[in-house]
Parts: structure tokens; sequence; C-alpha cells
């Protein structure tokens, strides 16, 4: 006693000894004796001692028997009536449908009422139709080549395998909702989503961090993965590494790794360098239980004692589900062309549910013609629903539902929204964003240049600035009710030191944040994520902060734009196309620091042409509000602030890309008057020229971005009245309308020039001259720096070169 817990008070070395391979080295294992906590530790050993041979009942030893049946039974109608399609099947993984079922029923009766999970491509088919009542029918209309999507949506749907669903299940008075989230091929990339809907949905129903004692845990984050890509992908020791960081835990997630042993066609000892698949967990300190899957009540008992380590103490642990694969990587490859060895042994074996089926039949816990009747029962079933698909009405995505209810899909309109708000409003959230208690001692510079000075330009009503005008586009969300959420490396101060928006007591270290402190009966709150030193699994969070809200303003910031590229995965396959795969909307906002300053080629571009190209604007079709994603380049803080709003005052959601600003975070003539954001006013896509005579213009320069200041501070000392500059403001939706406006305007125009500082095969260049040319009949001539392999030269006599250059060609060329 004391170190094990052994019955006895004495023991010879050989009991000890006997007790401890029966406990330790059976078919079960665990690893944990690197947690640091030594009550945490003590209480994983004693707990994994209790559990690890509870007596599993008669009954529940059937309902696992019937849900492996279940599973095999799926897989086979399937290799039967759809022989050519890639289901990968859960063939060899069955057992992992006893987790999921162990986990739905232990955390119903743990009060627990949400499970978010995400899921790869193996046995989630068995899962859908075996545990989450996906209606078979529907899943073969799919496999027919059919359309998952609701008649009346618009989007063009995913794979078999990407198929996701909600859904309550209920057990007595308890109820659980279970969303099993879309995935898509890229492995491992949706972790992260679902600990940010996980986090989302705990803020929407007051939980776990948001909650009055920070205790409760009601919504819990389940992440199944594959062996090769657990301990292969980046993104995994990214997102374990945001388990427990403030703004980012979920209370713990379960993981389950359905450890196949193979990779496609690799082979452990090719997939990784250690020794097991679950060893990246060990970074933070996560206890693992590997399983062996012949035996799915140790699974059973694995799971049991997952959840209630999670739940006591809110942190991941991680099943490690050895199993095998029964076909190649899907039912279409031969695997013995390359594991010859092993599938001799797996074809060998008899299958995980018949031996199981077979044990409680030899345990007389069940008869034979039970098992048969069973398999039968299903087939048939099975066999209805196939008849069924003809039928299929009930189409089975929610879609706008509960929390989405009211949104629309956008409209082919270009809608203008109203986002201004009374000067009186603005004055008192503006005053409010840097009130701080008088016990608080801020930083001298700070109470100077950023307190004081935000209170005189407010009383002033003029030159304000771009950090002020985001406070008040924050603080008026928040005032009106709406969440706003704002993450990414030093994003409380702003990389460039600029925002603030968090203040720190000089004496303490303690955070204030006055937008928090609004309003007595404030009910919108502002998070400031301050987050790990990733890109990919924080956007991936942060996309699903925003999925599972229309009310939450959730704000990604690059520490500068260019570092996107490192969360590529997540804009693809989630941002820029979550809508038209999943109908999922997102009003993600990604602030992406631009601008060519003579930094180098980092820290320069954000890339706008990447985004140009990801989204669905067409050239030679004017856009509506119905486009992918928005993608901006905003010359003032007026403007940015009609953005933010933007996001959250329109019925329907749309991910935003903005290029933002770094030099004119200060500089003078970037300022904004509070009447810019009054009633009546709005974002403008396109920026018009009113410094000069219409119908003496000959030139009209068209440009984005910061380039502008540096285009008319050019014209100033060239004293050029006849040229006209318009400011491109959203580059997509493309406004062709109102650049057609503007361009009416001169009459006498004879050259109308594309000017960016971006090189030639970057910027908007190459998505705006088309446009021109096939909407607006326009032949733009280019000026800007030439194409270049890199985004910016790194000597900085070469970047003063060309900016002399790229100032004076505007102005010059015929
Ligand atoms: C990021 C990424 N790279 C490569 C692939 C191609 N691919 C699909 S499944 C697979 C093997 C996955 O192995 P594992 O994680 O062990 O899961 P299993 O298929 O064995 O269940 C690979 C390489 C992919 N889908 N995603
Ligand atoms: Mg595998």
């Amino acid at each position: 006693a004391g170190i094990i817990d052994f019955s006895e008070q004495e023991a010879t070395i050989k009991e000890i000894v006997d007790y401890l391979k029966e406990v330790y080295c059976n078919s079960v294992a665990v690893e944990f004796t690197y947690i640091k906590d030594n009550e945490e530790k003590e209480w994983f050993r004693r707990n994994y001692e209790k559990w690890h041979k509870h007596e599993i009942s008669s009954e529940h030893k059937c309902r696992i028997m019937e849900m492996l049946i279940k599973s095999q039974t799926f897989d086979q109608f399937l290799a039967k009536k759809f022989p050519s399609v890639k289901r990968y099947g859960g063939e060899g993984a069955e057992s992992m449908m006893v987790f999921f079922d162990e986990v739905f029923n232990h955390a119903m009766q743990d009060g627990i009422e949400n499970v978010i999970i995400s899921m790869p491509h193996r046995g989630r088919l068995n899962f859908m139709t075996g545990l989450l009542h996906y209606q078979p029918a529907a899943m073969f209309s799919k496999m027919m080549g059919r359309s998952e999507l609701p008649p009346s949506a618009k989007g063009t749907g995913d794979v078999l395998s990407h198929l996701f669903k909600t859904i309550d299940l209920t057990m007595g008075d308890s109820n659980l909702h279970l969303s099993l989230l879309p995935n898509p091929s890229h492995l491992e990339a949706c972790n992260p989503v679902a600990c940010g809907k996980t986090r989302a949905r705990q803020l929407s129903i007051g939980d776990a961090d948001y909650s009055e004692s920070g205790l409760s845990n009601k919504t819990m984050c389940l992440q199944v993965h594959g062996d090769a890509s657990f301990a292969g992908q980046g993104i995994i020791p990214e997102t374990l590494m945001l388990s427990e960081v403030p703004h980012f835990r979920t209370g713990g997630s379960i993981h389950l790794i359905v450890n196949n042993q193979i990779g496609f066609t690799t082979e452990p000892e090719r997939g990784r360098s250690s020794l097991y698949s679950s060893d990246v967990g060990k970074i933070i300190d996560c206890p693992v239980i590997h399983v062996n899957g012949d035996n799915p009540e140790d699974l059973a008992r694995a799971t049991k004692l997952a959840l209630l380590y999670k739940q006591k103490f809110a942190k991941d642990i991680i099943i490690d589900l050895i199993c095998f694969r029964l076909w190649g990587h899907n039912e279409m490859d031969e695997p013995a062309f390359t594991q010859p060895i092993m599938y001799n042994a797996i074809y060998s074996k008899k299958s995980v549910p018949d031996s199981y089926a077979e044990n409680l039949e030899d345990d007389k816990i069940i008869s034979n013609d039970r098992v048969t009747a069973l398999k039968n029962e299903y087939t048939s079933t099975l066999n209805s629903e196939l008849k069924n698909v003809e039928k299929i009405s009930k189409i089975e995505m929610s879609h706008l539902q509960k929390q989405w209810s009211g949104y629309v899909q956008a409209s082919h309109e270009n809608t203008t929204w109203d986002t201004g708000c009374d000067l009186n409003t603005l004055l008192y959230v503006g005053a409010k964003s840097v009130e701080v208690p008088e016990s608080m001692t801020v930083h001298p510079r700070l109470q100077r240049t950023f307190i004081e000075n935000r209170f005189e330009k407010l009383k002033t009503s003029a030159s304000i600035d771009w950090a002020t005008a985001e406070a008040l586009a924050f603080g008026t969300l928040l005032f009106q009710g709406y969440n706003v959420r704002i993450s990414g490396q030093d994003v409380g101060r702003g990389t460039f030191s600029h925002r603030h928006v968090m203040l720190v007591d000089q004496k303490t270290d303690e955070v204030y944040i006055p937008l928090n402190n609004i309003a007595p009966d404030q009910k919108g709150f502002i998070e400031i994520a301050n987050s790990t030193l990733s890109e990919e699994a924080v956007l991936g969070f942060e996309y699903g902060m925003s999925i599972e809200s229309p009310r939450n303003l959730v704000i990604w910031e690059a520490q500068f734009g260019d570092f996107f590229n490192g969360a590529q995965i997540i804009i693809d396959a989630f941002i820029t196309s979550g809508e038209t795969k999943w109908l999922l909307q997102s009003g993600l906002v990604m602030l992406l620091p631009h601008g060519y300053d003579g930094a180098g080629p980092e820290h320069t571009s954000c890339r706008i042409e990447r985004f140009l190209q990801l989204c669905d604007s067409k050239e030679d079709q004017i856009d509506g509000d119905d486009v992918n994603i928005g993608i901006v380049h905003p010359t003032t803080p007026a403007q940015y602030y009609h953005l933010l709003r933007r996001q959250m005052l329109r019925n329907f959601r749309k991910p935003l890309i903005v290029a933002s600003p770094k030099i004119l975070l200060r500089y003078p003539d970037a300022v904004s008057t509070l009447t810019e954001m009054t009633p009546s006013t709005f974002f403008q896509p396109v920026l018009g020229d009113h410094s000069v005579s219409s119908d003496k213009v000959e030139r009209v320069i068209l440009c984005s971005g910061k380039h502008y200041y540096a285009l008319d501070k050019q014209r100033q000392s060239l004293d050029a009245k006849n040229v006209a500059i318009i400011r491109l403001e959203s580059l997509c939706p493309f406004p062709t309308q109102l650049i057609e406006k503007e361009l009416s305007r001169y009459k006498n125009a004879k050259v109308f020039i594309w000017s960016q500082e971006e090189h030639q095969n970057m910027g908007p260049w190459s998505f705006v001259a088309p446009r021109f040319e096939k909407q607006l009949g326009v032949k733009l001539l280019y000026t800007g720096r030439e194409a270049l392999a890199c985004p910016a030269v790194g000597i900085g006599a070469i970047h003063k070169e060309e900016n002399a250059k790229i100032l004076n060609t505007p102005f010059e060329m015929q």
C-alpha cells in the first residue's frame, strides 16, 4: 500500500511483481509517470489500478457486441453494394465505436451537455450511421453521387468521407448535443477548429472559463486521430500546446488515436522517430493509455478513466487504440504490394466483432443464433434503406438554425449597411476605452501618449487614429451585446505598440481591459487572446470560434501579414471554402499587416494576390455579397471601423481579409473624424478623389492601400492638377459600379493607370487588370515594381530606388 494499491499490508516480492505484471504489463499499458504534479500522478495511478479490471456487466457486454457487429455488418454491406466506393471502413478498428459509446454515456451521466468532435476518414461512416443516427439512405444517396446539401442552399458540397452531423442524444432526463465537424482531407487540420468551437460553445452557454466559478464543464472536445498523422503533422503539437493556455483552453480534450499501425503504406519505423505514435502528447505531460483493439472491454474501461481524468484535471488525455486495417488505405488498394507479411498476419486473424461475439457465446452471455439474427436484422435494415434512396426527402443537414436562425446565405446583390453610431455613444465608448481604475498605475508613457492623447482626439472629434477607430468599433459592438475576440501573437498591445486594448498595472502586472468595463449591465465582452507562437492551430481555433455563433466578432491578427502562410491549410480548407462545401458561415476577420517600408523580403507583404486567387469573384461578371470572402485594403480609420461593425451587423457572415496598416497607424494624414462614423455612414468600397476639378483631369491613377498617400504626396510635389487618384478600398467584391461612377466624372481623362507598390507578379494587378478590361472596358497601364521571386528586396538602397521609380512613373507614363 502507498505505492501500489495492493490489498495486503505485507507481500512477498514475487507477489508484488506478479501484481505489477498483471496490472501494468498486460493488454493495457499506461504512461503517466512524467506527470509533474504528484497529486495528479498519484490520482492517475490509483484510478488506473482501480478501473483497469472493473467488472463489465453482461448487459454492457451485449451492447458492446452489438456495436461491433453493426459496424462490421455496415462495412460488409457497403463492400457488397458499393464495391467501387472508397469508404475507409472501420474493419480492424471496430472497437472505436465502443470508445464513442462510452464517452457519450458517461458524459451524460456527468452532466456534460455538448460534445464537439473532430475525426478523420477511418470508420467515420460507421460512426455516423452507427451512433450519430445518420440515415443510411442519405449516405447511400451521397454514394450514388447526389448532393448532400438542402436544395435551397448555395454550395458545392463535399465528398463522402467529409460528411458531418449534429444530433441530440437523450437518456432519461439528460440530453447530449453532439457535433461532428466536417473535415477536409488535410489530416489533423480539424483539431484546433474543434477546440475553438468547443470554447465558443462554452462562451455561448456560460460554461468553463466563461462560468461564474470557472469550474463547470458541460462542453467537451473529442479529437480522433490516425497514428501516422498524429505523429507526423505539425498541427498536433501546436494544438496540444494551446490546450492549457489562457483564452484557448477548453477543459481538456479526450484524444483517440486509431492506431492501425500504418499510414497509407507507411509503417511506424518510417512514419516517426518516437517509439509510440502518441509520444508527442508528452510535451504537455498528457497521460496515455495504450489499449489493444482486440479487447473492446479494456477500451471501455480506458475511456471511463480518460473521462474521469479529464473532468477532474481539465487536461488532455490520449487513448492509443492499437488495432489493424483489414484492407489497403482504401478498399480499392492492395496492401500486400507493400506490406505482405503484415497482411498475411491480418488475413489469418478472425475479425474483432466475431471473436468478441464468440467469447460472449462461450461465456453463455449470448447465443450464436442471436448474433446471426443481429447481423441479418441490420443487413435487412440497410437493404430497406437502400430501397428508400429515391425517397430521401429529409436532408440530414442543419443549416442556419438555432443561434444562426434569422441569418441568410448572402445574395448576389451589393448591399450597403449603415454602420454608424450616434456621436454620444462614440464619445462615451471612446472615453471608456481608456478609462482605468484610480488605483491602477499605468505606464507613464502610455498615460501620456495613449490615454491622454485619445481623450484629446475625442474632444476635438478629429484626427481619430487607427487604434481609436478600432476601439470605437469594438466598444460599440460590445455595447450592442456582441462579443469580440482578438487573437494572435501579442495582440493586446499590438505588434506595432498601437493597440493597448489591455493595460498592465506597473505595480502588480495585473491586466486591465477598459472595454470590458463600459457599462454596469454590459452584455458583450472582449477577449484578448494573446496566443502562442503558432499560426496554423491558432487560426484554426479562431475559425472554430467563428462558426459557432454569428454574434462573436472573431479576429485573428498576424504578427506581420506574411506569417498567415503558416496557416495556409486553414485558409484553403476552411476559411475560403467552408461555406460552399458545408454551408458553414464564418465572420472571421484576418488582419494582415501589409506595406512596403523597407523591412525586407518578409514583414512586408501579406501576399494579397494569394487571397485574390482564393476568392470566387468572376472576371467577367459583377460581384455581389455572395463572394466567398471579402478582401479589403482600407486607407482610413473610419473605413476600418465600418468594416469591423459591418461584420456583425449584416444578416449573413463572410470571412474578411484585411490588408492592415503598419505606418498608417501613426501617419498624420491617415486619420478620420467622428462624423465619418455617425449614423448614415458606411464602408465605402471606392474612395473617389475630390481634391481636383474633374474636368481638368487627364490622367486617372487607381490604387489600393497606403500607396495612395505616397502618390498623393508626389502629386502635390509635382503640382499635378490634372491627375485624379482613386482608391479601391475593396478588391473583393470588386466594386465595378462604384468605380464606373468615379471614372465617369473624368470626361477628359486619357490615361488610366494601375499603380501598386508590390511587384508585378504580386499585389492586386493581375486581379484588377482583367476586371477593368472586361467589366469596365478600360485598359489599364501597369506601374509598380517589376516581377520578383521574393516579396521585397532586402537591400535598403535598392528599396529606395524602387520607391522613387514607382512614384514617378504613374505621373509620366503615356
Ligand atoms: C496533410 C495530409 N497529407 C497527406 C494526406 C494523404 N493521406 C491520406 S490518408 C493518409 C494516411 C493516414 O494515416 P493515418 O493517420 O495512420 O490514418 P489511417 O488512414 O491509417 O487511418 C495519407 C498520407 C492527407 N490526407 N493529408
Ligand atoms: Mg494509420
